[in-house]
């Protein structure tokens, strides 16, 4: 009985550690569009809300389409409302198809980040 309490306050415990830490970077918490959504039509921007603030020049997206080629896009920033969201003019309309977005993130506490999801366009 002891025995399984202190396992129990060592798994509590490494748990929270790794909580903690996985809290100190910028990850991404949501996006527009959301991940594996399917659009009507083509979105105007691209917006990724992330756990921290972010550097923004050294935060940005690649958006490749289903071939992997890299699409166009505006020059990402930060929104005018929040230093943790990314907005990415979308600046010529997508054709329809599936497309990945490849983010990387600079938090301002230094940390580097990276991912990637997708959406499609029908
Ligand atoms: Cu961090």
């Amino acid at each position: 009985m002891k025995k399984s309490i202190s396992i129990m306050a060592i798994t509590f415990a490494a748990g929270f550690l790794f909580v903690q830490q996985a809290q100190a970077h910028a990850h991404l918490k949501s996006s527009e569009p959301v991940a594996k959504s399917e659009l009507a039509a083509s979105p105007s921007a691209l917006t990724l809300s992330f756990t921290e603030d972010l550097e923004a020049s050294f935060s940005g997206v690649e958006l490749k389409d289903s071939k992997g080629s890299v699409v166009k896009t505006g020059k990402a920033a930060l929104s005018p409302d929040s230093k943790s969201v990314l907005v990415v003019p979308v600046s010529s309309p997508l054709k329809a198809g599936g497309y990945e977005v490849d983010w990387h993130a600079l938090s301002v506490d230094g940390h580097k980040t990276k991912g990637s999801y997708n959406f499609t366009v029908k």
